[in-house]
């Protein structure tokens, strides 16, 4: 196989970015998009301003504003930032139709067979990221890199206003010393499992026995080996077609009781609504709950709807949890399953990974 080029493009503080670029009040202050904390809302983004004060996504409103009481909350504008996702897409396809979009703000780029820039992709990474500024007066991070695993932790090293290029003959050392909580997929507690055993960085899994990793890390064991070597064979795939918009919060302490799992339900409302409004309202056709028990099973429940209906996820949550039997919670889901309109192939997100807040 020849070698690919791939570019990972991310907007720098995305939602905040668009805040100040249309209110130059804001630019020297720490700004947040998000809920008010009169009505428990919860941080989308923040500048890199209140960055600094600790303020993070998907943290609590009332939380934020006790680290930073001076943070400027500004209500999100999700047709503003939908409408920019569409004029980054379109100076994406300048370079190649091989664009997977992965939220408003990112996107994989194949440019393998892209002639522009004398075919280098670190230029037409630069060049995409100075068109961006000129039409959106946005600033974006990108990484280049063989595949789509190393290109995207390429575009956080140089963040923001920046760039990162992994080229082939670095991919050896670059994977031997990442760190493996920086792969797709590891989530902290399989991080801390695999710092458990000594585990930290891709040299550590090349030195360990694959029998070990596959008793202890089942199907993730071929991903660790593939990616401790860099490799990474999946494709950029365009267009995708949405089938569902979820957020999902795997618990920083296992609940109990159903009460406790309502609390969480009422949170990540709000949260699933912003995500669907970014859908520009695909018709929904399924809402459903997923609770994941503390012996890692989980369960579904779903239920088929002409329209959205916020109360029924009382209901669904309600069943699921009778399935609990005794076992706690340690993961809260819920999702709307979307039909994609079948002529609507510019629609301007095409898969919104599910939002784990932990
Ligand atoms: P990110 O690219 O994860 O973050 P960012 O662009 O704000 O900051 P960075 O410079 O680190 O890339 O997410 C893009 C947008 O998605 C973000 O601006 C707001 C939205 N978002 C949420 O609404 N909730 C979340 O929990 C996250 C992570 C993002
Ligand atoms: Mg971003």
């Amino acid at each position: 196989m020849t070698q690919r080029k791939i570019i990972h493009v991310d907007m720098d503080c995305f939602y905040a970015a668009v805040e100040m670029r249309d209110n130059p009040a804001l630019i020297n202050q720490a700004v947040a998009v998000g809920g008010s904390r009169e009505r428990r809302g919860v941080i989308s983004t923040c500048n890199y301003k209140a960055r600094e004060f600790g303020v993070r996504s998907a943290m609590s409103t009332g939380m934020a504003l006790k680290l930073c009481p001076s943070l400027v909350l500004m209500p999100s504008r999700m047709s503003v930032y939908v409408a920019v996702s569409s004029q980054i897409r379109q100076i994406f396809n300048r370079y190649t139709d091989l664009v997977e979009p992965l939220s408003l703000d990112e996107a994989y780029l194949d440019v393998s067979n892209c002639q522009q820039c004398y075919g280098s992709a670190s230029l037409i990474a630069e060049k995409i990221r100075a068109e961006i500024f000129e039409t959106t007066g946005l600033t974006a991070s990108a990484g280049v890199a063989p595949n789509k695993f190393l290109a995207k932790i390429a575009s956080d090293l140089n963040k923001p206003n920046g760039q990162f290029v992994i080229s082939p003959d670095d991919v050896d050392e670059f994977s031997g010393q990442l760190s493996l909580r920086k792969i797709g997929g590891i989530g902290k507690v399989t991080a801390s499992k695999l710092e458990n055993f000594g585990l930290i960085d891709g040299n550590d899994i090349r030195a360990a026995k694959p029998e070990f990793l596959n008793r202890h890390f089942g199907k993730l064991a071929d991903v660790l080996l593939a990616r401790c070597y860099g490799i990474d064979d999946s494709v950029v795939k365009p267009n995708r077609v949405r089938k569902s918009v979820g957020v999902e919060r795997t618990l920083a302490r296992d609940l109990v009781t159903l009460d406790e799992c309502i609390l969480e339900l009422n949170k990540l409302i709000p949260m699933l609504n912003q995500r669907y409004q970014a859908t520009q309202k695909l018709p929904i056709h399924k809402q459903g709950v997923k609770l994941k028990f503390d012996d890692f099973q989980s369960t579904t429940v779903e239920q088929a709807v002409d329209e959205f209906n916020e109360s029924l996820y009382l209901n669904l949550l309600t069943d699921a949890f009778e399935r609990a039997q005794g076992r706690k919670i340690r993961l809260v889901g819920i999702n709307v399953g979307v039909r994609e309109a079948a002529e609507n192939t510019e629609n301007p997100i095409d898969d919104l990974p599910q939002l784990d807040l932990f």
